[in-house]
Protein backbone atom coordinates (compact mmCIF):
# COMPACT_ATOMS: atom_id res chain seq x y z
CA UNK A 1 0.00 0.00 0.00
CA UNK A 2 1.41 3.57 -0.83
CA UNK A 3 0.39 6.18 2.18
CA UNK A 4 1.40 9.79 1.56
CA UNK A 5 2.33 12.32 4.46
CA UNK A 6 2.61 16.07 5.20
CA UNK A 7 5.32 16.81 7.30
CA UNK A 8 8.59 19.28 7.67
CA UNK A 9 12.16 18.83 6.57
CA UNK A 10 13.90 19.07 10.40
CA UNK A 11 17.81 18.07 9.28
CA UNK A 12 19.48 17.02 6.05
CA UNK A 13 22.96 15.42 6.15
CA UNK A 14 24.24 13.64 3.34
CA UNK A 15 21.00 13.26 0.92
CA UNK A 16 18.79 12.10 3.71
CA UNK A 17 16.20 14.21 5.59
CA UNK A 18 14.62 13.84 8.60
CA UNK A 19 10.78 15.05 7.69
CA UNK A 20 8.80 15.42 11.01
CA UNK A 21 5.24 14.17 10.73
CA UNK A 22 2.26 14.48 12.97
CA UNK A 23 0.83 11.07 13.18
CA UNK A 24 -1.97 12.59 15.42
CA UNK A 25 -2.38 14.68 18.34
CA UNK A 26 -0.09 12.86 20.66
CA UNK A 27 2.26 11.53 18.27
CA UNK A 28 5.21 13.24 16.15
CA UNK A 29 7.37 10.80 14.04
CA UNK A 30 10.60 11.27 12.25
CA UNK A 31 10.82 9.67 9.27
CA UNK A 32 14.65 9.81 7.38
CA UNK A 33 14.44 9.53 4.04
CA UNK A 34 15.89 10.82 0.65
CA UNK A 35 14.14 13.01 -2.07
CA UNK A 36 13.02 11.53 -5.26
CA UNK A 37 14.96 11.97 -8.33
CA UNK A 38 13.25 15.04 -9.41
CA UNK A 39 13.55 16.84 -6.53
CA UNK A 40 17.41 17.13 -6.59
CA UNK A 41 17.37 19.40 -9.36
CA UNK A 42 19.28 22.65 -8.33
CA UNK A 43 16.83 25.59 -8.39
CA UNK A 44 14.48 23.62 -5.99
CA UNK A 45 16.89 21.90 -3.91
CA UNK A 46 15.75 20.85 -0.89
CA UNK A 47 15.76 23.29 2.38
CA UNK A 48 15.38 22.77 6.02
CA UNK A 49 12.14 24.01 6.66
CA UNK A 50 10.51 23.02 3.96
CA UNK A 51 6.88 21.68 3.95
CA UNK A 52 6.66 18.21 1.89
CA UNK A 53 5.01 15.40 1.45
CA UNK A 54 6.52 11.74 1.78
CA UNK A 55 5.48 9.40 -0.11
CA UNK A 56 5.53 5.59 2.46
CA UNK A 57 5.70 2.56 -0.56
CA UNK A 58 4.97 -0.70 2.53
CA UNK A 59 5.82 -2.92 0.20
CA UNK A 60 9.47 -2.17 -0.35
CA UNK A 61 12.09 -1.82 2.32
CA UNK A 62 13.54 2.22 2.05
CA UNK A 63 9.92 2.99 0.26
CA UNK A 64 10.15 6.11 2.00
CA UNK A 65 10.91 8.92 -0.20
CA UNK A 66 10.28 12.92 -0.22
CA UNK A 67 7.60 12.85 -3.41
CA UNK A 68 6.67 17.09 -3.46
CA UNK A 69 7.59 19.98 -1.63
CA UNK A 70 5.05 22.77 -0.85
CA UNK A 71 5.16 25.95 -1.92
CA UNK A 72 7.81 28.35 0.20
CA UNK A 73 6.84 31.41 2.09
CA UNK A 74 10.77 32.66 1.60
CA UNK A 75 14.39 30.94 0.97
CA UNK A 76 17.66 31.98 2.65
CA UNK A 77 21.73 31.30 1.63
CA UNK A 78 22.81 31.79 5.05
CA UNK A 79 21.29 29.88 6.79
CA UNK A 80 20.41 27.67 4.48
CA UNK A 81 16.56 27.17 5.76
CA UNK A 82 12.88 28.13 4.22
CA UNK A 83 10.04 29.46 5.45
CA UNK A 84 11.32 31.32 8.27
CA UNK A 85 8.90 33.53 10.09
CA UNK A 86 12.06 35.15 12.66
CA UNK A 87 15.34 35.47 12.36
CA UNK A 88 17.71 35.64 15.43
CA UNK A 89 20.70 37.89 14.84
CA UNK A 90 23.36 36.36 17.49
CA UNK A 91 26.74 38.53 18.23
CA UNK A 92 28.86 38.52 20.59
CA UNK A 93 29.72 41.93 23.20
CA UNK A 94 33.60 40.46 22.09
CA UNK A 95 35.13 37.26 21.67
CA UNK A 96 34.49 37.41 18.59
CA UNK A 97 34.21 40.90 17.81
CA UNK A 98 31.29 41.63 15.66
CA UNK A 99 31.18 42.88 12.36
CA UNK A 100 28.06 44.77 12.38
CA UNK A 101 28.12 45.18 8.34
CA UNK A 102 27.45 41.36 8.57
CA UNK A 103 24.70 41.89 10.97
CA UNK A 104 23.25 44.67 9.17
CA UNK A 105 23.46 42.65 6.00
CA UNK A 106 21.57 39.77 7.09
CA UNK A 107 18.78 41.67 8.89
CA UNK A 108 18.36 43.74 5.49
CA UNK A 109 18.22 40.10 3.83
CA UNK A 110 15.64 39.30 6.48
CA UNK A 111 13.35 42.19 6.19
CA UNK A 112 13.61 41.88 2.28
CA UNK A 113 12.33 38.27 2.96
CA UNK A 114 9.35 39.04 5.29
CA UNK A 115 11.23 37.68 7.86
CA UNK A 116 11.27 39.75 11.42
CA UNK A 117 14.64 40.23 12.87
CA UNK A 118 15.55 40.40 15.89
CA UNK A 119 19.05 40.98 17.35
CA UNK A 120 20.82 38.82 20.64
CA UNK A 121 23.67 40.34 22.09
CA UNK A 122 25.27 38.04 23.78
CA UNK A 123 28.51 37.30 26.22
CA UNK A 124 27.38 40.48 28.39
CA UNK A 125 29.51 39.11 31.14
CA UNK A 126 32.57 40.21 28.44
CA UNK A 127 31.78 43.49 28.01
CA UNK A 128 28.53 44.96 29.57
CA UNK A 129 29.06 48.42 28.31
CA UNK A 130 30.10 47.26 25.05
CA UNK A 131 26.94 45.15 24.62
CA UNK A 132 24.95 48.11 26.06
CA UNK A 133 25.99 50.47 22.81
CA UNK A 134 25.54 47.59 20.29
CA UNK A 135 21.92 46.73 21.85
CA UNK A 136 21.41 50.71 21.70
CA UNK A 137 22.27 51.10 18.46
CA UNK A 138 19.55 48.70 17.08
CA UNK A 139 16.84 49.44 19.56
CA UNK A 140 17.16 52.45 18.10
CA UNK A 141 17.00 51.12 14.43
CA UNK A 142 13.66 49.72 15.66
CA UNK A 143 14.37 46.02 16.29
CA UNK A 144 13.81 43.60 19.11
CA UNK A 145 17.36 43.31 21.07
CA UNK A 146 18.23 41.13 23.74
CA UNK A 147 21.51 41.56 25.50
CA UNK A 148 22.17 38.19 27.49
CA UNK A 149 25.11 36.16 29.10
CA UNK A 150 24.66 32.42 29.13
CA UNK A 151 27.28 33.07 31.53
CA UNK A 152 25.72 34.90 34.69
CA UNK A 153 22.10 34.15 33.43
CA UNK A 154 21.48 37.89 32.37
CA UNK A 155 18.49 38.34 29.69
CA UNK A 156 18.00 34.79 29.07
CA UNK A 157 14.89 35.00 31.28
CA UNK A 158 12.95 37.86 28.91
CA UNK A 159 14.63 36.25 25.98
CA UNK A 160 12.88 33.15 27.00
CA UNK A 161 9.59 34.68 27.35
CA UNK A 162 9.53 36.53 24.10
CA UNK A 163 10.01 33.51 22.21
CA UNK A 164 7.53 31.25 24.44
CA UNK A 165 5.23 34.80 23.03
CA UNK A 166 6.11 34.57 19.70
CA UNK A 167 7.13 31.33 18.57
CA UNK A 168 4.30 29.34 18.32
CA UNK A 169 1.38 27.87 16.11
CA UNK A 170 3.93 26.18 13.69
CA UNK A 171 6.10 29.78 13.73
CA UNK A 172 9.33 28.91 12.27
CA UNK A 173 13.03 30.66 13.26
CA UNK A 174 16.61 30.32 13.44
CA UNK A 175 19.39 31.65 15.50
CA UNK A 176 21.74 33.18 13.26
CA UNK A 177 25.37 34.52 13.35
CA UNK A 178 29.33 33.90 13.53
CA UNK A 179 30.99 31.00 14.98
CA UNK A 180 31.92 31.10 18.51
CA UNK A 181 29.60 33.88 19.58
CA UNK A 182 27.42 31.27 21.92
CA UNK A 183 24.25 30.93 19.62
CA UNK A 184 24.28 27.24 20.71
CA UNK A 185 24.77 27.80 24.33
CA UNK A 186 22.20 30.26 24.56
CA UNK A 187 19.48 27.49 23.01
CA UNK A 188 21.17 24.98 25.85
CA UNK A 189 20.39 28.10 28.28
CA UNK A 190 16.51 28.52 27.27
CA UNK A 191 16.18 24.66 26.45
CA UNK A 192 18.33 22.38 28.80
CA UNK A 193 17.38 19.43 26.80
CA UNK A 194 18.54 20.30 23.87
CA UNK A 195 22.18 19.01 25.16
CA UNK A 196 23.55 20.67 21.89
CA UNK A 197 27.56 20.71 21.51
CA UNK A 198 29.38 23.35 22.04
CA UNK A 199 33.37 24.59 21.80
CA UNK A 200 35.74 27.26 23.30
CA UNK A 201 37.02 29.64 20.71
CA UNK A 202 40.26 29.71 19.50
CA UNK A 203 42.43 31.84 21.94
CA UNK A 204 44.89 32.73 19.41
CA UNK A 205 42.87 33.96 16.35
CA UNK A 206 39.37 34.52 18.79
CA UNK A 207 37.22 32.49 16.27
CA UNK A 208 34.60 29.93 16.72
CA UNK A 209 35.86 26.85 15.53
CA UNK A 210 32.81 25.69 13.74
CA UNK A 211 30.90 23.57 16.35
CA UNK A 212 27.40 23.28 14.93
CA UNK A 213 27.95 21.49 11.71
CA UNK A 214 24.51 21.64 10.03
CA UNK A 215 21.04 23.24 10.27
CA UNK A 216 18.38 21.70 12.97
CA UNK A 217 15.75 22.29 13.74
CA UNK A 218 13.86 21.39 17.00
CA UNK A 219 10.44 21.54 19.11
CA UNK A 220 9.73 24.03 21.06
CA UNK A 221 7.01 25.38 23.25
CA UNK A 222 5.40 22.22 23.39
CA UNK A 223 3.47 23.21 26.73
CA UNK A 224 1.28 25.83 25.09
CA UNK A 225 -0.49 23.63 22.91
CA UNK A 226 0.96 24.20 19.87
CA UNK A 227 4.60 23.93 18.74
CA UNK A 228 6.70 26.26 17.75
CA UNK A 229 10.28 25.56 15.81
CA UNK A 230 13.78 27.00 16.47
CA UNK A 231 16.76 26.16 14.62
CA UNK A 232 20.79 25.97 15.40
CA UNK A 233 22.57 26.40 12.70
CA UNK A 234 26.22 26.51 11.83
CA UNK A 235 28.35 30.09 12.10
CA UNK A 236 29.36 32.03 9.28
CA UNK A 237 31.41 34.98 8.38
CA UNK A 238 30.71 36.53 5.03
CA UNK A 239 26.86 37.79 3.45
CA UNK A 240 28.21 38.13 -0.52
CA UNK A 241 26.35 40.94 -2.14
CA UNK A 242 28.54 40.33 -5.19
CA UNK A 243 28.09 36.62 -5.79
CA UNK A 244 24.30 36.47 -4.77
CA UNK A 245 21.25 38.52 -5.87
CA UNK A 246 19.39 38.94 -2.58
CA UNK A 247 17.70 41.70 -3.80
CA UNK A 248 17.55 44.96 -5.80
CA UNK A 249 19.52 48.52 -5.50
CA UNK A 250 15.93 49.75 -5.57
CA UNK A 251 15.05 47.40 -2.58
CA UNK A 252 17.32 48.60 -0.65
CA UNK A 253 16.13 51.75 1.38
CA UNK A 254 13.05 49.15 2.27
CA UNK A 255 15.26 47.52 4.00
CA UNK A 256 16.76 49.58 6.08
CA UNK A 257 13.80 50.63 8.55
CA UNK A 258 15.78 53.30 10.30
CA UNK A 259 16.43 55.07 6.86
CA UNK A 260 13.55 54.76 4.56
CA UNK A 261 12.04 57.67 6.40
CA UNK A 262 14.81 59.97 6.02
CA UNK A 263 15.60 58.66 2.41
CA UNK A 264 11.93 59.42 1.08
CA UNK A 265 11.83 62.62 2.89
CA UNK A 266 15.06 63.39 0.55
CA UNK A 267 14.08 66.05 -2.13
CA UNK A 268 17.96 66.56 -3.37
CA UNK A 269 17.77 65.44 -6.98
CA UNK A 270 18.21 62.07 -7.92
CA UNK A 271 19.82 61.64 -4.42
CA UNK A 272 21.49 58.00 -3.44
CA UNK A 273 22.19 58.74 0.28
CA UNK A 274 25.54 57.72 0.13
CA UNK A 275 27.27 60.97 -0.27
CA UNK A 276 29.82 62.59 2.18
CA UNK A 277 28.92 65.62 4.15
CA UNK A 278 25.81 66.72 1.56
CA UNK A 279 24.10 69.11 3.69
CA UNK A 280 20.98 68.93 0.91
CA UNK A 281 21.13 65.49 1.91
CA UNK A 282 18.16 64.11 4.48
CA UNK A 283 19.66 60.92 5.32
CA UNK A 284 23.21 63.17 5.96
CA UNK A 285 21.47 65.31 7.74
CA UNK A 286 19.72 62.84 10.31
CA UNK A 287 22.54 60.60 10.42
CA UNK A 288 24.38 64.36 11.53
CA UNK A 289 21.79 65.21 13.79
CA UNK A 290 22.36 61.25 15.31
CA UNK A 291 18.43 60.26 14.43
CA UNK A 292 20.67 57.46 12.11
CA UNK A 293 24.08 55.33 13.99
CA UNK A 294 26.82 55.50 11.55
CA UNK A 295 27.28 52.10 11.30
CA UNK A 296 24.31 51.36 10.12
CA UNK A 297 24.46 54.34 7.26
CA UNK A 298 27.98 52.99 6.75
CA UNK A 299 26.56 49.27 6.22
CA UNK A 300 23.66 50.76 4.18
CA UNK A 301 26.52 52.83 2.09
CA UNK A 302 28.26 49.94 1.59
CA UNK A 303 25.93 47.57 0.49
CA UNK A 304 24.42 50.24 -2.07
CA UNK A 305 27.84 50.38 -3.62
CA UNK A 306 28.32 46.60 -4.53
CA UNK A 307 24.89 46.90 -5.76
CA UNK A 308 25.47 49.82 -7.68
CA UNK A 309 28.69 47.88 -9.07
CA UNK A 310 26.83 44.95 -10.21
CA UNK A 311 24.39 46.96 -11.77
CA UNK A 312 26.36 48.70 -13.88
CA UNK A 313 27.86 46.10 -15.05
CA UNK A 314 25.27 44.22 -16.14
CA UNK A 315 23.07 46.76 -17.27
N1 LIG B 1 31.75 34.31 28.77
C1 LIG B 1 30.80 33.80 28.01
N2 LIG B 1 31.08 32.77 27.18
C2 LIG B 1 30.09 32.28 26.41
C3 LIG B 1 28.77 32.77 26.46
N3 LIG B 1 28.01 32.08 25.58
C4 LIG B 1 28.83 31.18 25.01
N4 LIG B 1 30.08 31.29 25.51
C5 LIG B 1 31.24 30.46 25.13
O1 LIG B 1 31.56 30.73 23.77
C6 LIG B 1 32.07 29.53 23.15
C7 LIG B 1 31.35 29.27 21.86
O2 LIG B 1 30.00 28.93 22.12
P1 LIG B 1 29.10 28.08 21.11
O3 LIG B 1 27.74 28.02 21.71
O4 LIG B 1 29.74 26.80 20.73
O5 LIG B 1 29.08 29.06 19.84
P2 LIG B 1 28.25 28.91 18.49
O6 LIG B 1 27.76 30.27 18.13
O7 LIG B 1 27.23 27.86 18.61
O8 LIG B 1 29.39 28.49 17.44
P3 LIG B 1 29.27 27.58 16.08
O9 LIG B 1 28.49 26.36 16.40
O10 LIG B 1 30.70 27.29 15.72
O11 LIG B 1 28.60 28.46 15.06
C8 LIG B 1 31.90 28.43 24.21
O12 LIG B 1 33.14 28.21 24.84
C9 LIG B 1 30.89 28.98 25.17
O13 LIG B 1 31.06 28.49 26.49
C10 LIG B 1 28.50 33.85 27.36
O14 LIG B 1 27.38 34.36 27.46
N5 LIG B 1 29.54 34.32 28.10
MG1 LIG C 1 26.89 26.11 17.59
ZN1 LIG D 1 19.62 61.88 0.10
Amino acid sequence: MIIEKKGKIIKGLGGLYNVRVRENENEIKIYTCRAKGSLHKDEEKLLIGDNVVITIDEDTPDGIVISDIEERKNALIRPPMANLDYLFMVFAAKKPTPVLEVVDKLIAIAIHNGIKPVVIVTKQDLGDTLASEYAQIYRGAGIDTFVTSSESGEGVASLSEYIRYNIKEGKTSAFAGASGVGKSTLMNALFPSLELSTSEISRKIERGRHTTRHVEIFDINTDEGDVGFLADTPGFSLVDFARFDFFDIDDLPQTFPDILPYANGCTYADCAHVGEGSSDCAVARAAEEGKIAPTRLESYRSIYRILKEKKNKYD
